[in-house]
């Protein structure tokens, strides 16, 4: 019995530490930024765009070509459209993940 109480001493200490729930990873809204389309390349994936700031990237505004990630994401965009759209680096190639039409 002697022996035990360290142990149990041990326990009390170490349990709350598996005790925790452990936090879900942080889901963080992407960050949405504007842009005008300029141009569409579906057979490339790819498309122009002339974009605003992009926080995320810490860009400033210019005009240049994304890849496009699902590539289906073009269907519905046109050339013209004002659009909000995410771009991030994927594999080192700023790629457009999400991107929506203006109303
Ligand atoms: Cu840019």
């Amino acid at each position: 019995m002697k022996n035990l109480i360290p142990l149990l001493a041990a326990l009390a200490i170490a349990t709350p530490l598996y005790a925790q729930p452990v936090p879900p990873p942080a889901v963080q809204a992407p960050v949405m930024s504007e842009g005008v389309v300029r141009k569409i390349d579906p057979a490339n994936a790819r498309i122009t765009l002339r974009h605003g700031p992009l926080v995320n990237l810490d860009m400033p505004p210019m005009t240049m070509v994304f890849r496009v990630q699902p590539p289906e994401l073009l269907s519905g965009i046109k050339v013209g459209d004002t659009v909000t759209f995410h771009a991030e680096s994927v594999n080192g190639a700023l790629t457009v993940t999400a991107i929506q039409a203006a109303p």
